[in-house]
């Protein structure tokens, strides 16, 4: 009986030992707190990995970009000094430029319409640019349809927002776009924002729902326009550094988990959007839910003309068209 009882002890000693010894860290970045979408989805992929490799694999999670703004996060993973993040497409286009196309404003319909391009050939064939620019694209999260939020007034039409200096992110389709509405475009890193909005650097900013919640922009922006003006794709990036050392079996694991985290993240996103206005405007927020989007799309035409010469009418064209 003791003879079998040491065996046991021992080959439960040794378990351990190997677990523990061949455990590797995940460190995964990204901008927004532990409980916003970016949380959801990234506590997702996590469980996923951690449970489809028998805790080989275990995160550990750095929210409110407490690892710096999306580029840093994103050339740290390029660098390997960061092993994952969860991001939106703003930066993304000065390391991958096939990925800008995405970003062009009122180019997708809706929620449905969006999706079904980045799960489609369109996106996925986009995903298949990053390992030459170091970068291991797992998939696509989501961000969400982007809003305008100011401190001067509502915003109806592309008047309204002539004049405005708003923060944007890193990316110029979206500057060249909003120049067209009037708007003095000021790119700015997303963990300044906040400062930025409330000493009045800028008077107003962009961003989806979930991420006005999560920042607790209603603590410093008076009022919020349902402009819907450009879907704001976002990604799961790895570094090549963990990839290549996968197995096969890893590398499916991975990617399934980034699947289900994309769905979990989309998820957040829609409920963040049928409750998030409400608390908005409790939280202190005017809220203009009918804009002009035509007027909107009509003023961006010359903005078009120059997307059109940069990418290709017929692939603008080509995401217009999937139903
Ligand atoms: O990805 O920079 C931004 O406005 C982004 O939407 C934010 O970092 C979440």
């Amino acid at each position: 009986m003791k003879f079998s009882k040491l065996i046991f002890g021992m080959t439960v000693g040794l378990g351990l030992m190997a677990s523990a010894h061949s455990q590797t860290i995940l460190k995964i970045g990204y901008a927004t707190n532990d409980t916003s979408h970016y949380g959801v989805g990234s506590t997702t992929f996590c469980d996923e990995v951690e449970k489809g490799t028998q805790n080989r694999f275990k995160c550990r999670q750095f929210p409110s970009s407490a690892l710096g703004g999306e580029r840093e996060m994103i050339e740290s993973v390029q660098l390997g000094t960061l092993d994952l993040v969860n991001t939106s497409t703003g930066p993304v286009g000065n390391f991958v430029p096939e990925v800008k196309i995405v970003d062009i404003p009122f180019l997708f319909r809706d929620y449905d319409h969006a999706r079904k391009v980045m799960d489609g050939p369109i996106g996925q064939d986009i995903l298949t640019k990053f390992p030459a620019k170091g970068i291991i694209a797992l998939g696509w999260t989501e961000n969400g349809f982007r809003h305008m939020t100011n401190n001067k007034r509502d915003i109806v039409k592309p008047a309204d927002a002539a004049g405005l200096k708003m923060r944007t992110m890193e990316n110029k389709v979206h500057m060249d776009g909003y120049k067209t509405f009037g708007i003095l475009p000021t790119p700015m890193a997303f963990p300044e924002l906040f400062g930025a909005l409330q000493q009045g650097t800028v008077d107003g900013q962009e961003n989806p729902i979930p991420v006005i919640l999560a920042s607790k922009f209603s603590q410093v922006q008076k009022h919020l326009s349902l402009t819907g003006h450009v879907y704001s794709p976002a990604l799961l990036l790895l570094s090549p550094a963990v990839w290549n050392k996968l197995n096969d079996a890893d590398k499916k694991v991975f990617s399934e988990a980034a699947k289900k985290a994309a769905v979990a993240q989309r998820k957040k996103v829609n409920d963040d959007e049928n409750t998030g206005i409400a608390q908005l405007e409790k939280d202190g927020m005017k809220v203009t839910r009918v804009v002009d989007g035509q007027g909107f799309r009509d003023a961006l035409r010359p903005a078009y003309a120059g997307y059109s010469k940069e990418f290709g009418a017929d692939n603008i064209k080509r995401i217009q068209d999937v139903k």
